[in-house]
């Protein structure tokens, strides 16, 4: 493997493999080669240098017969991989080189790489940042999810309308797996259970074929490289021959049916969809895949069951795959004869569940007589890991209960660790959702705060940034992110703020550009640059938002001769199909966008800008460029947030509430530099015990009710006045995530920021104070966490790092 910082190819000789691919991998030569064509050959050059690391880390995790970790998530929000890979393996200057030399441009060829869009939001995003710094922590892992054929829906706006369409990211050929078709397991569903001498015997129903593919994930510097395998559907062809010999030709392709359907589609909801018997399907049939193989893999390395839990770590990403519990002590008890008793003690022993919300409407639950049908052994499991449950913890909290098997009782109860996401969440988690199981099991809830890979969201995303970080405090900040501790040094160094201006405005510029050449969009690069990009929920409030930029406009045109600071408001960001509020507030974000941005009186004060399909590659443009990161969620609802933690560590001061990792933020760079505001946890719930909280802050606050009365009497829709009566009235009726009760304190703290801003230099020091301080919120940091606290794993690179 390479010595650090030393790119394992000259440039010409990379060139001469990108040449090599496109003749021998796609068929063509560099005259009539398609920019997808040197897209292709540039991956497979790529991937060709990361198959050596690969192999050689596989070999010695065989050889080390140490714990490995299994990380089972439904979600993968991988983005782009050319880059990615580029960067972790020191060739990103030579990739380009290379690239030019053939008379290509490498950010040209970057860009045409569609995102791995396999995932809704933070959750999946997550995973992708775990994988990387598992590769980086040379920790031996697997990832194990589902291959979608359609990732995350396509956005686009119609008249202001979120309009969804298939996402076909496998239309072109996916340069960076291996198919492993000798690697199948079947997947079985439905029949019944019967009774054979005392034994459950299952005869299931339908069989489907799960198939691998494996994907390589290199860390930093090509010092470990682990997989990520994702299970595709296949039907079960001896189950076709069969019909197909009995003469039913049409009989014979039922199963494909099903098949094919299993692993077509990303489902697009970030809460849960009750009763979807698909999704329940999706949900087995990838984490059986996942555990028939790693069984089988500890099997062929002569292991003993009894053992599992000393060579096996498997983390539960939320509860998606909560039924490994039951399906695993189902292989110990029914393939390898274990006790009851044994069965749920070995499987509690490999397992832990990561919680990732408290909302109710996200916790998963499944109507018992759906449940049963699909997977009826697992139904009597469950009763049986049930009546341990009661024997231990006795009585209190039930898994299946009025007719639902209910997912989060089920992981918590068969997991030797359960996680939340940030020290607030973890907190809650204890005080609410899980209380009762928390008093049985005390202990057993351990908290590991979120992270994000500086890789991907610094040295990739931002090269000016990079750039001077490193002739700063040289370049060991990658995989040991606290180094950027060393920054605070120069935050009163003239010389070093100036540098870091002008890495923003690089950024800013070329966010500029992008809007231009993509949307039409001009935007001012001087203006403030005020971004919210997450899913769109109510909870998320990214309607306090809009209210507060239509009460500025308002106030800009009652003082138009005011020293107003400019900025341009951005929204990204996706809702959920069938989330109809969130699909009126896009709406209206881009009613009274168009109305704003057409008002004379605030040209050049104010602007809305919300581009379509927020994706990971957008976030990569948008977040370097970003001058004030909105965290407005209601407190106690967002469980942690990441996108907060990227922010910071690119130079973006935070305006947020108490909430979920912004607390943490808050601790690491200064009560004095976080733009506070708003109710805390406690006082959100104690306010909703108030009759008539909403209606009370409306009348409060006449600004408030001014924007309310504009956006209720059709300013921003004058060709259908009531287009917006019913969410305004929602916000006087129910508001329950209380953006009526945050929102003169919101506004209030705009207006501090904006007195902030207008001090370019000072508020430049506050953006490279929020880089110095942030460096803790590496994902390298969350999974050494991980590692030493849930998995008991170790790291197998000699000089482990972070
Ligand atoms: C469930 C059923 C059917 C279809 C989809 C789902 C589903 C998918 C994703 C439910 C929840 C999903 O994600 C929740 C999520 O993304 N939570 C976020 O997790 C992040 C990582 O821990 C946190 O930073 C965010 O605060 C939290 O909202």
């Amino acid at each position: 493997m390479s010595s650090p910082n030393t790119p394992p190819v000259s440039a010409q000789d990379f060139a001469a493999s990108i040449l090599q691919h496109l003749k021998t991998s796609l068929g063509k030569d560099a005259p009539h080669a398609s920019l997808y064509d040197w897209r292709m050959s540039l991956s497979l050059a790529l991937r060709d240098l990361v198959v050596d690391p690969w192999f050689e880390s596989t070999r010695r995790t065989y050889e080390a017969r140490g714990k490995r970790v299994y990380y089972l998530s439904m979600e993968f929000l991988i983005g782009r991989l050319i880059e990615d890979v580029a960067v972790n393996l020191q060739m990103d200057e030579v990739a380009s080189e290379a690239l030019e030399s053939l008379g290509q441009t490498y950010e040209k060829v970057v860009a045409d790489e569609p995102d791995a869009a396999l995932g809704n939001g933070g959750l999946g995003r997550l995973a992708a940042c775990f994988m990387d710094s598992l590769s980086t922590l040379g920790i031996p892992a697997y990832g194990y999810g589902i291959r979608y054929e359609h990732g995350l829906f396509e956005q686009h706006f119609d008249k202001g309308v979120q309009v969804e369409t298939a996402e076909t990211w496998l239309e072109q050929r996916h340069a960076w797996e291996f198919e492993r078709p000798e690697v199948n397991y079947p997947i079985l569903f439905g029949g019944h259970v019967a009774d054979e001498d005392g034994k459950a015997v299952w005869h299931p129903e339908e069989t489907v074929i799960a198939s691998a593919f494996d994907t390589p994930v290199v860390g930093w510097e090509g010092r470990w490289a682990n997989t990520l395998r994702l299970w595709a559907a296949k039907p079960d062809r001896n189950f076709d021959l069969e019909s197909f010999n009995r003469g039913d030709y049409i009989a014979a392709s039922a199963p494909e049916a099903l098949a094919r359907t299993i692993s077509r589609v990303l489902y697009p909801d970030d809460t849960t969809d009750v009763g979807k018997e698909l999704r329940l399907k999706q949900e087995y049939f990838f984490t059986s895949a996942s555990l028939q193989d790693l069984v089988r893999r500890f099997l062929s390395e002569g292991g003993d069951l009894k053992s599992l839990p000393d060579y096996v770590a498997i983390q539960l990403n939320d509860t998606h795959p909560a039924i490994a519990g039951p399906e695993l002590v189902r292989i110990l008890m029914d393939l390898h004869s274990f006790e009851v008793s044994d069965a749920i003690s070995t499987a509690r022993g490999c397992l832990a569940y990561t919680n990732h919300t408290l909302l109710p409407e996200a916790l998963e639950r499944w109507p018992e007589d759906l449940f049963a049908r699909v997977l009826p052994r697992h139904h009597r499991i469950i009763q049986l890991i049930e009546a341990a449950h009661f024997a231990e913890a006795g009585e209190q909290v039930r898994i299946i209960e009025h007719g639902e098997v209910k997912m989060g009782e089920l992981a918590f109860v068969m997991a030797h660790h359960v996680n939340g996401v940030s020290a607030l969440h973890s907190e809650l988690v204890k005080e609410t959702v899980f209380a009762d199981l928390h008093q049985a099991y005390p202990g057993r809830i351990v908290n590991q705060t979120n992270g994000i890979t500086p890789r991907r969201w610094l040295y990739a995303c931002n090269p000016p940034l990079r750039n001077l970080i490193n002739d700063t405090i040289g370049t060991a900040w990658p995989d040991d992110l606290e180094k950027l501790q060393g920054l605070n040094a120069h935050l009163d160094d003239p010389a070093f703020i100036d540098r870091f201006q002008a890495a923003k405005d690089t950024n800013k510029a070329r966010l500029s550009d992008w809007l231009k050449d993509r949307d039409g969009v001009s935007v001012d690069p001087a203006a403030m640059f005020d971004v919210q990009i997450k899913r769109i929920h109510e909870y998320k409030r990214q309607l306090m938002n809009l209210l507060e930029t239509v009460a500025l406009w308002n106030e800009i045109r009652d003082n138009p001769n005011g020293a107003w600071t400019p900025r341009v408001k951005i929204f990204g960001g996706k809702a959920a199909p069938g989330y109809v509020v969130a699909k009126e507030i896009i709406r209206l974000i881009n009613d009274a966008g168009a109305v704003i941005n057409g008002d004379p009186a605030t040209k050049g004060l104010l602007q809305v800008v919300y581009p379509e399909n927020y994706n990971v590659s957008m976030a990569e443009v948008l977040i370097p460029a970003t001058d004030l990161s909105e965290q407005i969620s209601t407190a106690g609802k967002e469980a942690s947030g990441t996108g907060n933690m990227k922010f910071a560590l690119n130079g973006a001061p935070t305006i947020g509430t108490l909430d979920g990792a912004n607390v943490e933020i808050r601790d690491c760079v200064g009560a004095e530099n976080f733009f506070l505001f708003g109710l805390t946890a406690a006082e959100v719930a104690a306010r909703r015990m108030e009759p008539d909280y909403a209606r009370h802050a409306i009348e409060a606050s006449p600004r408030l009710g001014r924007v309310l009365e504009q956006i209720r009497s059709g300013v921003f829709s004058p060709s259908d006045k009531d287009r917006y009566a019913g969410l305004v009235d929602g916000l006087f009726n129910h508001d329950y995530f209380l953006v009526t009760c945050d929102f003169d304190s919101y506004f209030d703290t705009q207006r501090v920021v904006d007195t902030a801003f207008a001090d370019a230099r000072s508020w430049t020091r506050l953006a490279a104070l929020n880089t110095a301080r942030v460096g803790w919120f590496s994902s390298d940091r969350t999974i050494s966490g991980y590692a030493r606290d849930i998995w008991n794993v170790r790291s197998m690179l000699a000089t482990g790092s972070g």
